[in-house]
């Protein structure tokens, strides 16, 4: 198979445009945190994978550093091909761990790395194939579930989809119940779900992960509204704006908001936007949860649990559903 990236059909500045206004011209204002990640994004999102107080990374990277061997085996149990399909690959720095093991084993499968970023995506095509001779891979850059129909019409083998990073934490735990019932609607009774939890611990740990001293956690989230000023000809003063994180410990809802410092008008293009001094923009949930909150919501959904995978310190938990 040749590598080549499928692009998006939609006008991706259109739809970024109608939500942002969407979302600022609610009651309570909110932005969706899967713009943070243009190029600069992308960067600033690196740099939180490495900060200390960013536990999740180390966690799940330890997971599939040491026991990608009982993974690979739990999904090739029955011995046929299949594909393998990342949502969300990222920089694949974890799912490398067990590519390599699926290699080593010669196992036949093909690897589908989707992500909603193009850099991402060309940026693991020039790569992957460099680190893992042999390797069968497409990047598909896109929606999840159109870029998951994609793959799917591109081979008709049984699927294992890798949903890792506790990126189903950027839901809320209503839209987590319709993403993966929409999921499961997409699989067939013999395909496998690699599904990661950040998991409720001490309320200080995961409070410090997204307020961190060094102030990356709250460039990240400015970078939206530089990022609105640059594309959507927005005079946002990111001067105006402080972030402000929050952790519920009872519903394990961690919460990123922009406090507006001031009274003030903001433009994007011809519509103005209206901020009261201290009015919040919520920006972003990072939903927490707890061993019994995972088998509830596969339940719910129609998943049956089959495996997990946790960490040392038991911060991070992969799941193998069926
Ligand atoms: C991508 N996602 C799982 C990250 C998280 O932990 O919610 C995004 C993030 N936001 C702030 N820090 C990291």
């Amino acid at each position: 198979m040749t590598t080549s990236t499928i692009e998006t059909t939609t006008d991706n500045k259109t739809q970024f445009l109608q939500e942002t206004l969407a979302g600022l011209h609610s009651e309570p204002k909110f932005m969706r945190s899967k713009y943070f990640y243009d190029a600069t994004g992308d960067r600033i999102f690196q740099q939180i994978m490495e900060m200390e107080e960013y536990y999740l990374t180390n966690a799940e990277m330890e997971i599939l550093q040491y026991q990608a061997n009982q993974i690979s085996q739990a999904v090739s149990a029955d011995g046929s091909a299949f594909d393998l399909i990342e949502l969300g690959a990222g920089d694949a720095t974890k799912s490398i761990h067990l590519l390599k093991s699926l290699l080593h084993n010669r196992l036949e499968f093909s690897y589908f790395p989707i992500d909603i970023s193009a850099h991402v995506i060309s940026d693991l095509e020039e790569s992957l194939p460099e680190k893992l001779p042999g390797l069968n891979m497409k990047g598909l850059n896109g929606d999840y579930f159109d870029m998951l129909k994609s793959a799917t019409e591109l081979s008709g083998r049984r699927k294992v989809v890798l949903f890792m990073g506790a990126n189903i934490g950027n839901m809320s735990i209503a839209d987590a119940g319709k993403f993966c019932s929409s999921l499961k609607k997409l699989l067939s009774p013999k395909d496998l779900l690699i599904i990661g939890f950040d998991l409720k611990k001490n309320p200080k740990q995961i409070l410090s992960a997204y307020n961190d001293k060094g102030g990356i956690t709250r460039s990240f989230n400015l970078n939206l509204l530089h990022r609105i000023n640059k594309e959507l000809e927005g005079n946002f003063d990111l001067n105006n704006f402080e972030h402000y994180a929050s952790y519920d410990p009872a519903s394990g809802a961690c919460k990123s908001y922009l406090i507006s410092l001031k009274k003030q008008i903001v433009n994007i293009g011809q519509n103005a936007i209206h901020f009261e001094e201290n009015e919040h923009i919520f920006m972003e949930i990072s939903q927490k949860y707890s061993l019994n909150d995972i088998d509830q919501l596969a339940e719910k959904t129609g998943f049956k649990p089959l495996q997990r995978f946790f960490d040392q310190h038991q911060y991070f938990v992969d799941a193998i559903w069926r």
